[in-house]
């Protein structure tokens, strides 16, 4: 560490003891970047691009130095000079350029990518406020700018500038590059492309601006409100400026490596992560034809280069972008996209698998999957329902580019960083292999009787609990208990992911302790989660919980036997914070609708028990982890598949016919609300949930009341709890994302990894 120290002295010409955190963590950014470079990059002939608008990476410094191998120095260096590593990476923003598991996963992608020695990088634009910041006021999530791009950051220009058309303009882009450490490897890249003249000082009450100052607005926010037209194309002008970019910057590389442009699949392999990147299939199609390549050979030869990763079944998810905004934003793709429909056209007539539509609609996922050669799923069951019924069209036409690949998370990251106890505690029992096999995490089951070890895992749980204790306390201004049993659902605001199925709960156990039934063990129920700021009634759910919250809390009766509380913008540090503390894991979606969800695996292995649907992997997890182990409630994807086919679902009935559904569902528009709350939001959510309810709340609800009460009446026998926790932290190996990464690049991307 005499470098670091050198350093230090350097710059600010006094000793460590001397210098502010911010100082230090402004050291620590150099030296840490100095190291990566230094380490050098994975390289090879053929790269894969990971193509994505959102790099949900968090907070870097912990976890380079960790993958850096100092993490331990740095730390004990720093405890030497009377400072503490966690106070250090307080100082540091967290980079604001994700939204959810689509934008988390690409995060965790790019650290087994280079973990696993692969040549590879991520391409992305470089949000300047990303997603919103989230603020509660008058219990209503309120949205403002998320500013990350301090003075000194992770982010490296690089030097390299394009050139990107639309109609009647062109932008000059600038690249920023962020290093991505491999775990004891060299590093990737995330390329991340912006303009030069956006202009933060735009934004105005929240985050509204001039949506139609593109020159200044590009590279503002992640996902800018869609809800008009100008929102809308804004969206189109992100996306192809990210394509074009990342379209030219590959044939660059490719070039200077030696390919003839004939030969590109041998030289690059496009992951397009979801539907956002995919006019990089016209936009590669255009600028191979510009250098002399005929439209059929250039249509095939991308054909070759590109894959896509499906991530939702959600038909309002997957983007069609009406014929006219494309025409109005990026008119030399439509006679691409023209050419590329009518090729399909003439070979299958049938209207439903049109890239166009009758209604002048392009759907994106349709191209992607005409013009890539492999299509994938992110966990088993959502697979088997691309091929079966969403996508099932395009499987009968091509079989063989259908394939699964089950979502996975970086144990740097969702282990070793975020849960130090647990992590030195595990290597004490078995070793260090699990840092690299991660399906050595079973070696554990052979303590599985241990009461020792059980005991051990129980006090690692109450610490962790403790410390998100301080942090709830921080963020809420709620105090917690850290003997309460903590039940958590974090994750993105959706009807689909149904948090108004846990509120209706918490009501129901509100009204029964007013009925005098007190539960044995108090209980925590704590929610994180954004909604889409266009999101009505997400927005209505999210009054409901901070309501409820107060409710709770200032009712003398109630309050000693649970509590509600409601983490303010949600984001990978809170995250971090609550999975090691997480007794019980909300996992509670409409069967079929959650295409497989990773906070399920984070939770998993930092020991929480599961309470979940037969939907995306907590399918693979109550599998791995065997009945005992996991909670399982809720009609099967089948059935419900069924209730939609049919249109036979009818929430009233079982409003009507069910009586502490009934009192429950009544309760959101009751006087002890409405003297809280806002009429108008609680109505409104009382009659989704009464006359549509989409997302079939009620019909679970009484298989959840049911196995909930279970699983917090099983949590009093602590042993044979702790039992479970073991069982789910042992079978959580499968779900290392190098293992994702390792079936990736067997089945995809074909790349030879670095020895
Ligand atoms: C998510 C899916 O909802 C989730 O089930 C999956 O685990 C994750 O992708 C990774 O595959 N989708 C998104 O986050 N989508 C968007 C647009 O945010």
């Amino acid at each position: 560490m005499e470098n670091l120290e050198k350093l230090i002295y350097d710059l600010y010409k006094k000793n460590v003891r001397q210098c502010t955190n911010e100082e230090i963590y402004n050291a620590l950014l150099i030296y840490t970047k100095n190291q990566l470079f230094e380490k050098g990059y994975q390289d090879g002939k053929k790269k894969i691009y990971y193509i994505s608008a959102e790099f949900l990476i968090g907070k870097l410094l912990s976890n380079n130095l960790i993958n850096l191998g100092i993490y331990d120095d740095v730390a004990a260096f720093l405890k030497e000079n009377g400072k503490a590593i966690a106070d250090i990476e307080e100082v540091e923003p967290e980079p604001s350029l994700g939204n959810g598991g689509l934008g988390r996963l690409a995060a965790c992608f790019l650290d087994s990518i280079a973990t696993l020695g692969l040549p590879g990088e991520g391409i992305g634009l470089n949000y300047h406020l990303g997603l919103f910041k989230q603020l509660f006021e008058n219990r209503l999530q309120k949205e403002t700018p998320n500013p990350w791009i301090k003075e000194h950051s992770w982010l490296t220009p690089a030097g390299v500038s394009y050139t990107v058309p639309f109609r009647g303009f062109s932008l000059k882009s600038s690249l920023y590059d962020i290093d991505v450490a491999g775990y004891n490897n060299k590093s990737i890249h995330l390329h991340l492309f912006d303009i030069d003249l956006a202009d933060e000082s735009m934004v105005h009450d929240g985050i509204s601006f001039n949506k139609k100052d593109i020159l200044h607005n590009l590279t503002l926010f992640l996902y800018p409100d869609d809800s008009d037209d100008d929102g809308r194309k804004l969206r189109i002008f992100q996306q192809y400026f990210m394509v074009s970019n990342a379209a030219q910057f590959i044939l660059d590389e490719a070039t200077k490596k030696g390919c003839n442009l004939h030969d590109l699949a041998d030289y690059a392999v496009i992951q397009i992560n979801d539907t956002h990147p995919s006019m990089v299939i016209p936009e590669l199609i255009r600028l191979l034809t510009e250098r002399g390549i005929d439209f059929d050979e250039a249509a095939e030869i991308v054909s070759k280069v590109c894959a896509y990763t499906n991530h939702t079944i959600l038909a309002e998810a997957l983007e069609k972008w009406p014929m006219d905004y494309l025409l109005d934003v990026v008119p030399h793709l439509v006679p691409i996209i023209k050419k590329l429909d009518e090729k399909i056209k003439a070979k299958y007539p049938q209207e439903n698998v049109a890239i166009i539509d009758k209604n002048n609609l392009v759907h994106m996922a349709h191209m992607d999957i005409h013009y890539g050669f492999s299509i994938n799923g992110v966990a088993a069951l959502h697979t088997e329902i691309l091929k079966t019924s969403e996508l099932k069209a395009f499987y009968d036409i091509y079989p063989e580019k259908f394939n699964n690949k089950t979502n996975g998370i970086t144990f740097r990251r969702w282990l070793m960083h975020c849960n130090h106890p647990l992590t030195d505690y595990i290597t004490s029992l078995i070793g260090d292999e699990f840092k690299t096999n991660a399906t050595a995490l079973e070696n554990l089951l052979k303590y599985k009787d241990d009461e020792a070890v059980l005991n051990k895992l129980l006090e690692i749980k109450t610490e962790a609990k403790k410390t998100c204790k301080e942090f709830i306390l921080s963020n809420t201004g709620v105090e917690i208990d850290e003997n309460s049993i903590y039940d958590i659902q974090i994750k993105r605001l959706h009807e689909y992911k149904r948090q108004q199925l846990n509120a209706l709960y918490i009501i129901s156990k509100y009204l029964e302790i007013k009925g005098g039934k007190k539960p044995s063990q108090p209980v925590t129920f704590i929610f994180g989660a954004k909604a889409a700021p266009a999101y009505v009634i997400a927005k209505d759910i999210i009054h409901l919980l901070l309501t409820l919250q107060d409710l709770i809390k200032d009712d003398p009766e109630v309050a000693p036997y649970m509590k509600l509380v409601m983490v303010e913008n949600y984001n990978v540090s809170a995250a971090e914070k609550l999975f090691p503390a997480c007794d019980i894991s909300e996992q509670i979606s409409l069967a079929s609708k959650e295409a497989s969800g990773t906070g399920n695996m984070k939770f998993m292995l930092n020991g929480a028990v599961t309470l979940g649907t037969m939907d995306g992997a907590n399918v693979e997890i109550s599998e791995l982890v065997g009945k005992d182990n996991i909670y399982i409630f809720g009609e099967s994807s089948e059935k419900v598949i069924e209730h939609y086919e049919k249109a036979d679902y009818c929430s009233r009935d079982i409003y009507e016919n069910d009586k502490r559904i009934k009192e429950c569902v009544d309760f959101i528009v009751s006087e002890k609300m409405l003297a809280l709350g806002h009429k108008e939001n609680l109505e409104r959510l009382h009659h989704e949930l009464v006359s549509k309810d989409w997302f079939m709340t009620l019909l679970d609800f009484n298989d959840y009341v049911e196995k909930k009460d279970q699983a917090l009446a099983d949590y009093a026998d602590r042993k044979t709890w702790a039992k479970k926790m073991l069982v789910n932290i042992a079978k959580a190996g499968f779900f290392s994302s190098d293992r994702t990464i390792e079936q990736y690049n067997n089945d995809i991307w074909h790349l030879t990894p670095a020895k």
